[in-house]
């Protein structure tokens, strides 16, 4: 039988911060399952990290750092392309070509960039206005079948696949049109303070659980998490969104049913249940964290990691960008 290409699979992750159990369960660790079925290309979106103010010699080791939770849990360099957007110069070129087909108002539409105006507002740049075409630039140069990605990005998926979809209107197939790839269970992890908005990494400490927070801090965080005062351990989203929260972790960690751990926490009240969820938390991230430290004081391997990632992301991009400059009309140089 004649054999099927892989499909192609993008994601990025911004090194703003420290990575959150949001990002784990909604991106890291589905990157990691797909790494065998799919040809996979995982993204440090640095210049995304530039919306938002950055402290130069923070963000240089907060890159250093995504990449070494890429290698850490579990991503192999041989099977996964891992390179920082930056170091790719097409990105930022696309982007620009995608932007004259991109229409304020589909912009102006999006949930993220509403969210981050009203939070950064001293500081509502034209970047943070345009950010989904970069995201779009991001998925279209590697002509990605798929794109994974936890459900607050769904709407900045569809707007590229409108974007890459307007264009190949115009001058025929250029890029692939991409489908969201979205994980029903753990898609969206909650904040720890707040259960009816998602875990994020900008919010303040408390709020989240941090991939790389010692066990004593898990317990702790997890301890203060807001539930509700029926002391029930019931999944239900609508009235109980902090135990639902919980829940949902707990169950996409270890493959629990919700069913399942409702009977186990049947009549034992919130104390038993949130240990629990701390036990399942801090088991599955200290094998990541163990190999974290390690990674991320091997300066040599990184680089080198990094090096040869870049070189062989330019060639993938370098073809596509061929390909629109040709099609749009800008003059072919033959150096
Ligand atoms: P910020 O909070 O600074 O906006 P972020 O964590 O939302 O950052 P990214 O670092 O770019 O944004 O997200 C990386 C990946 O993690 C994306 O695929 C995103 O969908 C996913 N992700 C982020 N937060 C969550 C969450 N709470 N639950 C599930 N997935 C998440
Ligand atoms: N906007 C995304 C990060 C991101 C991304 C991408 C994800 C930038 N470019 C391309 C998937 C594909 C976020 O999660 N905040």
């Amino acid at each position: 039988m004649e054999q099927q290409a892989k499909k192609t699979i993008f994601s990025g992750i911004q090194p703003t911060g420290t990575l959150t159990l949001g990002n784990y369960i909604g991106a890291l660790r589905n990157f990691k399952l797909l790494e065998d079925e799919f040809n996979c290309i995982y993204s440090i979106v640095d210049l995304h990290a530039l919306t938002v103010r950055q402290n130069p010699a923070e963000l240089r080791k907060a890159c250093l750092k995504v990449l070494s939770l890429y290698l850490a849990v579990g991503l192999d360099p041989e099977k996964s392309l891992m390179y920082f957007q930056s170091h790719v110069a097409e990105h930022a070129e696309l982007s620009w070509v995608l932007s004259c087909y991109t229409y304020m108002g589909e912009l102006s539409r999006m949930t993220q960039f509403k969210e981050k105006s009203a939070k950064h507002q001293d500081n509502i740049n034209a970047g943070l206005f345009t950010y989904p075409v970069l995201m779009a630039a991001d998925i279209l140069l590697y002509q990605a079948d798929l794109v994974p990605v936890g459900a607050d990005q769904k709407q900045h998926l569809e707007l590229s696949r409108d974007v890459a979809e307007r264009f190949n209107g115009v001058y025929g197939d250029v890029f692939v049109v991409p489908d969201p790839y979205i994980t029903k269970l753990g898609g969206r992890v909650m904040s720890l303070a707040e259960p009816t908005r998602k875990m994020s990494k900008s919010d303040p400490e408390d709020t989240y659980i941090a991939m790389l927070d010692e066990p004593d801090l898990i317990r702790r965080k997890l301890k203060r998490a807001v539930t509700d005062s029926e002391a029930l351990v019931k999944f239900d989203i609508e009235n109980k969104p902090g135990v639902s929260n919980l829940m949902s972790i707990l169950s996409t960690l270890s493959g629990r049913s919700m069913d399942q751990i409702e009977a186990d926490f049947e009549g034992k009240g919130y104390g038993v249940f949130k240990e629990a969820v701390a036990d399942q938390v801090i088991e599955s991230l200290s094998p990541i964290q163990t190999r974290y430290k390690e990674i991320f004081a091997d300066k040599a391997y990184l680089e080198q990691v990094m090096t040869s990632s870049a070189e062989r992301a330019r060639g993938i991009a370098r073809k596509t960008m061929r390909k629109v400059r040709k099609k749009v009309g800008l003059a072919a140089l033959t150096l």
